[in-house]
């Protein structure tokens, strides 16, 4: 019999894996989307341009990893080479490289010298659909020749974070369409960059569904093994007729409704890439364009705090330079962010548990001797500090109240769950004391690896955590509050 502990059971055993846990750790990361676009002022190339267009004088990569580090961003990703063809590194098979143009520099070796020196983790782009090589469309040859490409970038720049592979698919220069061999691709990358994720195409990082900065309400980490399909990624936004297949698109992907008939579940967290400009490329016309610091918050909080990994795209200009205009706004942003979540309000706050009043239709108990550690106010009291420490619950439903040593003016509260232990809590409620009653202040689905919760200024003591339910007992391995004096 399928019971609901069995599904919770099922469910709860997906796990990430260590390459997606540090991974995730990294929250807000960068995307420099750059090359002959850049000059032509296009989204997408043709594969003719001639290389001597690619002139960046000023080029200054030291300059967008100082930038994006004052954002608070931890790893970047470089276009080197998008669908026109255009290698921004200094390789051996082919003359259609940043070494024909006029600035004949290894830009991936400066960028990835870059990162290094401010911090910052570095990965690649690489697009298969590739416009100019002539075997693009043959099968086999085109396969060595990309393959060719991913072990000069896999051994000649260091350690990589990622190889970020999006589905584009068209014509070649020859008018031939490619099908591409990922298995090989990914056991080329597996062999010479084991730690790196393979994302969006790839089995490790899953595409949120839109370019536009928007992340689920409930954001499940545990989804259908049929999305990590190349077919499945690469159809998401093709079908419109017919019955309409499983796509990265779809709002629920996670739920038990979702999932419960599914035989084949995987660990497939999300990743949100948006662009500070409407394009992905830099365009000067766009200068005045660039999302406002307010609009970036959102999607910050929502993305980061949304269980997914925030990939902002930020296009250098033609001088070679993040523009004064995105610098700006990173700065403003990374001043914003630090000035709400630099300070913890519960640094000597106090956590207790009362006992949840048990759910009508609750089941027998449903407690996995895996995590199931004694709840004891030290477990508890743990998940105040940002390490692996983690409390679990006895039951699917569970209160936690906060008490701060004083009362403190709140904007934010943030969780997270110990996501090695898989993601289980369904839905939550925050309530705030104000006198001797309880303020319901916030309703929430989804936690996951972090769920940020704002909530219109509030002055108390008192905070409670309601966990409504859990697939078997919930986790949480970090609890923090914050103050937006904006607000
Ligand atoms: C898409 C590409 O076609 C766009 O040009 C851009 O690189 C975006 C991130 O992925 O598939």
């Amino acid at each position: 019999m399928n019971t609901k502990y069995e599904l919770f059971s099922r469910l709860t055993a997906v796990r990430p894996d260590e390459r997606q846990i540090e991974w995730q750790k990294l929250g807000f990361t960068a995307f420099f989307h750059f090359g002959v676009n850049t000059f032509t002022n296009k989204e997408w190339g043709t594969g003719k341009e001639n290389p001597k267009i690619f002139n960046p004088v000023g080029l200054d990569t030291d300059q967008w990893c100082k930038t994006v580090k004052e954002a608070g961003i931890k790893a970047c990703i470089l276009t080197v080479k998008h669908h026109d063809g255009f290698c921004l590194w200094n390789t051996a098979h082919t003359n259609h490289s940043v070494m024909a143009s006029k600035k004949p520099v290894d830009i991936a070796k400066l960028f990835t010298e870059s990162c290094r020196k401010f911090g910052l983790k570095p990965g690649f782009y690489l697009s298969p659909w590739d416009m100019h090589e002539p075997t693009y469309g043959s099968g086999k040859d085109y396969d060595d020749f990309f393959c060719n490409q991913l072990e000069e970038l896999t051994t000649a720049f260091g350690e990589l974070y990622t190889f970020w592979f999006d589905g584009a698919c068209g014509e070649g220069p020859n008018g031939r369409i490619q099908k591409y061999d990922w298995e090989r691709y990914f056991k080329l990358i597996r062999k010479n960059q084991p730690q790196a994720v393979l994302s969006i195409m790839g089995p490790d990082v899953r595409w949120i569904g839109n370019e536009a900065g928007i992340t689920r309400e409930s954001e499940w980490s545990v989804v259908s093994a049929k999305l990590r399909n190349q077919n499945t990624i690469a159809a998401a936004s093709q079908h419109t007729d017919g019955e309409k297949p499983m796509s990265e698109m779809d709002e629920d992907l996670g739920s038990t409704a979702a999932l419960e008939n599914e035989k084949e579940l995987c660990w497939y967290p999300a990743e949100v890439d948006v662009s500070i400009r409407p394009g992905w490329f830099y365009h000067p016309e766009e200068n005045d364009k660039v999302r406002s610091v307010e609009n970036l918050l959102r999607i910050y909080e929502s993305s980061v705090g949304g269980n997914a990994v925030l990939l902002l795209n930020i296009p250098p200009d033609t001088d070679g330079k993040i523009n004064p205009a995105d610098a700006s706004r990173l700065k403003e942003l990374g001043k914003r962010t630090s000035s709400i979540y630099s300070k913890n309000l519960l640094t000597n706050a106090k956590l207790s548990t009362t006992a949840a009043p048990a759910a009508p239709d609750a089941p027998a108990p449903t407690t996995d001797a895996e995590s199931a550690a004694p709840a004891t106010d030290e477990t508890l009291n743990s998940i105040l500090a940002d390490d692996e420490s983690y409390w679990t619950g006895e039951k699917e439903q569970a209160e936690i109240t906060i008490t701060l040593p004083i009362k403190k003016k709140l904007t934010h509260l943030v969780l997270c769950e110990q996501i090695r232990q898989s993601q289980r809590i369904e839905t939550f409620t925050l309530e705030a004391k104000q006198g001797e009653n309880w303020q319901p202040i916030y309703k929430g689905t989804t936690i996951g690896n972090k769920k940020i919760c704002r909530f219109p200024p509030i002055e108390t003591q008192e905070l409670k955590l309601k966990i409504k339910n859990s697939r078997l007992t919930p986790t949480l391995r970090l609890i923090t509050a914050h103050y937006d004096k904006q607000e």
